[in-house]
């Protein structure tokens, strides 16, 4: 396959100035005709147009004149044209086949119903076009089809025009006031029920809203309309940023290979991030809808107003936009807890991605298969960078920057150096060196060493940077929040030395210092005694932060900081400290500790009645296997399991008492009728913790069968189910069937269903998985279920998944074949699973090592697939 770089990126010969689309709808014979007026921008190039191997060409007209075989050139990617004139138009006829199109790109078929997935490069699977987000163009699009087999017909912009045709068929004509590329386009169709509302804008607009859905879930979209008005409402009051059409419309289907897609005026939803209801979805449902409507809707300026000149951007549209949802989210719930579980996410995910044989700048410098850079390094490293610049020029500096780059590239597909330069631009800064940001992959590494004389009352701070375990890297602009404190935890003066002073500025977040060498050293007078550190307050760099704090400074500062991410932080390390004292221990076979420190700060938090509860569930968690296991260049899975599973056990025989009134107070007080509401949910998150540690010990097993059959929101059933799922025992399976009868007609539940038992840590776990993909309810066909059994499986069952005998491996390496004949872009996300072999400890490396080479070893692999497991191999 071929690989594309970001350097030979050359731009467009021809301009599409229009392009009219026509539909003729029909399952397994969709007819296209696309007539386009196009425009040479230079000389007389041959016209390249981009066009899969599914479509089945028909004709083509130049100017009206019919096309011979012999005046163009057609291959399995492209057909080439050799326009006469500089001004001409074209029209395209293809036929494609949306029925099987199980790829889920382009044109295909879900519950019966026609919808569109263009992004990256999927419109390619719809007819012939200049498939690359630089080429803008108006859209107009014609739907046909069959009145009975689909009802509603939707696209982009507005409807201008609708109708009744003979032989029971129907047409509109919808037509988009706005440029866009084509990845931008959307279709849908079939029979769906809708429901509506309205928003009126700061600019005084009525705009019509509506979700579509299938009619049995149309109990299900209170919610998402919800966060629809109040994304508009945030994007206007945050950002100044109004919708700029008459109607807003999502579609949620049940078939979908990402989340959610933000086509022009015209979202297509995977249906697990629209339809709740208390009943069916947790918290962290609700959650995970709130912002997914709200990034889909903010992309309407940082993605469709403004979009990316070549997909090496993406992140230009992803890292702000992940941003602005973040942003979103913490203002409609709780900043501090937002922020601690945005770097959970960032540690489990992409921290291990950049470590990896998969690790590519924000920037990447090329790709073979696109769709495998929709990573988590694009998004929430790119996230983060985009936060370097809030952080660094403040909300009002960050919004100047924002409106500048809004003013300047509205209509265009631009680049990541056009953001940085409105950002400066706006500011009167040079932010030069925020492009090492963007170019260079790998977690960075930041040393401190710290110096105190007790004679001069000064404090030296060296700040060293690490980039791939080198330190010889482009250095990197890292602005870190910080503060000292006495070991009574009060904050001490901060009084920078004259050569440090320009260095170091009071922020609205705080103190904040900018490393910006590899080597930078800082100073700070009239220290009476050596001061405790407090470093990267509020996470403010992504980075890995190597400071050896003591136990006693840890302990203050998981009591005292003044900053809910530093104490948050605090307590986790030194449960990592614990954690990694049992590793050695599991090693050279001694009995394992826990730590007075370890349990001085849980009682500490556990006991403390001021603190938030949501950031008390959160202190009270252990850090999560994946990042315990990210601290090892060489991964033990057995020291790492047990030394995790002790913890876990000991924590509750500890506090069993202070836990058992925990979760009985929360219970006692949880109101009966569910409001996703910040207080509830904080209520539901710490009980639900609390239920958790309890049910490590047998005896309390009882409590959460109650809890099971007690509630009717699914947030405490399913924290039931899962604070059960790791004993085998005859309550859990009772309790799983019963699920099971209830929910069997609900996707969205069973899949639920089947992520439970995928994650099981037991020794029957990989027999059952297997078993599992024999059920009548598991279907290859629909990304949900598979991401449910088999990603689940690979991603958090350790036990399974790491089965010494390597049958997990196997069993995964054989699934993405399988996958990968329908799906290659799903298969190739259950291919990535196996990219941390080269850390695991023998025999697990080997015999993962062998299950990777057996899926590159297959035949007719996808590109995508490809490209991963070659990687991988390297
Ligand atoms: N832009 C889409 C993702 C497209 C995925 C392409 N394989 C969703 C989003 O980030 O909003
Ligand atoms: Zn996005």
């Amino acid at each position: 396959p071929q690989e594309h770089f970001l350097k030979d990126y050359q731009s467009p010969q021809y301009e599409i100035k229009s392009v009219y689309l026509t539909f003729y709808l029909s399952p397994n014979k969709t007819q296209v005709i696309n007539h386009m007026v196009v425009e040479a921008k230079g000389g007389k190039a041959p016209l390249l147009l981009d066009g899969d191997k599914s479509l089945t060409l028909v004709s083509i007209k130049e100017n009206n004149q019919l096309l011979l075989k012999e005046d163009y050139e057609l291959n399995s990617e492209s057909l080439t044209l050799f326009p006469k004139s500089n001004q001409f138009e074209l029209e395209i006829v293809t036929e494609v086949d949306p029925e099987s199109n199980t790829y889920l790109e382009g044109l295909y078929r879900t519950n019966g119903n026609y919808c569109t997935q263009c992004e990256a490069e999927g419109f390619r699977r719809i007819t012939y076009y200049m498939d690359r987000p630089d080429v803008l163009s108006s859209f107009t699009t014609k739907i046909v089809a069959d009145k009975a087999e689909s009802k509603v017909l939707l696209s982009n912009g507005n409807l201008i025009e609708s109708g009744d045709l003979p032989n029971n068929q129907h047409y509109a004509v919808w037509e988009d006031p706005y440029k866009k590329p084509c990845y931008l386009f959307a279709l849908v169709a079939g029979n769906l029920e809708v429901v509506e509302d309205t928003f009126v804008t700061q600019e005084n607009r009525e705009v019509a809203l509506k979700i579509y859905v299938e009619a049995r879930n149309l109990d299900k979209c209170e919610h998402a309309m919800q966060s629809l008005k109040k994304s508009m409402q945030w994007d206007e009051e945050r950002f100044g940023l109004a919708y700029d059409l008459d109607v807003y419309m999502i579609v949620a289907v049940d078939d979908f290979n990402m989340g959610a897609m933000e086509n022009k005026g015209l979202n297509v939803f995977n249906s697990k991030y629209v339809l709740a209801k208390p009943e069916s979805a947790t918290d962290h449902d609700f959650e995970g809808i709130e912002s997914v409507i709200g990034h889909e809707y903010f992309h309407n300026w940082t993605g469709n107003r403004i979009t990316c000149r070549d997909w090496f951007q993406l992140t230009l549209k992803e890292g702000l936009t992940v941003f602005r949802d973040q942003e979103f989210t913490a203002d409609m719930l709780s900043p501090d807890v937002k922020r601690i579980e945005d770097v959970k996410r960032l540690r489990n995910n992409q921290f291990p991605e950049d470590a990896g044989p998969m690790a590519h700048p924000i920037q990447p410098q090329s790709y073979i298969e696109m769709n495998n850079f929709y990573t988590m390094t694009v998004y929430e490293k790119g996230a983060e960078v985009v936060r370097l610049y809030h952080t660094l020029l403040g909300e009002k500096g960050f919004q100047q920057g924002m409106k500048r780059y809004i003013e300047c590239f509205d209509g265009q597909a631009v680049t990541i150096q056009d953001f940085r330069q409105a950002m400066a631009e706006a500011n009167d800064v040079n932010l030069n060196q925020m492009h090492h940001w963007y170019i260079q992959p790998g977690t960075p590494h930041l040393k401190v060493t710290k110096t105190y004389n007790p004679i001069t009352k000064c404090l030296a701070l060296k700040f060293s940077q690490f980039l791939n375990g080198k330190q010889v890297h482009l250095p990197l602009l890292i602005p870190v929040l910080f503060g000292f404190m006495d070991e009574e935890g009060t904050a001490l003066p901060i009084k920078p030395s004259i050569s440090t002073k320009n260095k170091v500025t009071q922020t609205e977040k705080g103190m904040l210092l900018k490393v910006t060498q590899l080597n930078d050293t800082f100073e700070f007078m009239g220290l009476e005694t050596e001061p405790y550190l407090s470093l990267l307050r509020h996470f403010s760099a992504p980075v890995s932060l190597d400071y050896k704090a003591t136990e006693e400074e840890l302990m203050v500062l998981a009591s005292h900081d003044s900053d809910s991410f530093v104490r948050w932080e605090s307590i986790q390390k030194l449960a990592m400290l614990n954690l990694k004292e049992n590793v050695i221990r599991f090693e050279n076979s001694e009995p394992f500790l826990i730590l007075d420190s370890y349990l001085n700060a849980f009682k500490a938090v556990l006991e403390d009645n001021e603190i938030d509860l949501a950031l008390k569930s959160l202190a009270m968690a252990l850090p999560d296997v994946i990042y315990f296991s990210e601290q090892y260049e060489e991964v033990n899975m057995d020291a790492i399991l047990a030394s995790h599973n002790f913890l876990k056990k000991a924590i509750a025989e500890f506090f069993e008492e202070s836990l058992l009134e925990t979760y009985q107070a929360l219970e006692a007080s949880e109101k009966p009728k569910y409001r996703y509401h910040k207080e509830d949910i904080a209520n539901r998150m710490l009980k639900n913790r609390c239920l958790n540690y309890l049910l490590q010990l047998p005896k309390h097993f009882d409590i959460g069968v109650a809890q099971y059959q007690n509630h009717h929101n699914m947030t405490d059933v399913l924290a039931a189910l899962e604070a059960m799922n790791h004993l085998a025992r005859v309550e859990r399976a009772q309790c799983l069937e019963d699920f099971y009868q209830r929910w069997q007609s609900d996707n969205l539940v069973i899949d639920k269903w089947f992520a439970l038992q995928a994650s099981a840590q037991s020794d029957q776990a990989l027999e059952d998985v297997k078993k599992l993909t024999k059920h009548p309810d598991f279907t290859y066909h629909t990304p949900n279920r598979l991401r449910s059994l088999l990603g689940v499986f690979g991603r958090l069952n350790f036990a399974g998944f790491h089965d010494k005998t390597g049958e997990g491996y196997q069993f995964l390496a054989e699934e993405v074949l399988k996958v990968d004949k329908l799906n290659p872009q799903v298969a190739a996300r259950l291919a990535s699973l196996f990219s941390q072999w080269q850390r695991l400890a023998e025999p697990r490396k080997t015999l993962m090592y062998k299950a990777i080479e057996h899926i590159a070893s297959a035949e007719d692999l996808s590109k995508d697939v490809f490209e991963i497991v070659s990687k991988t191999l390297k």
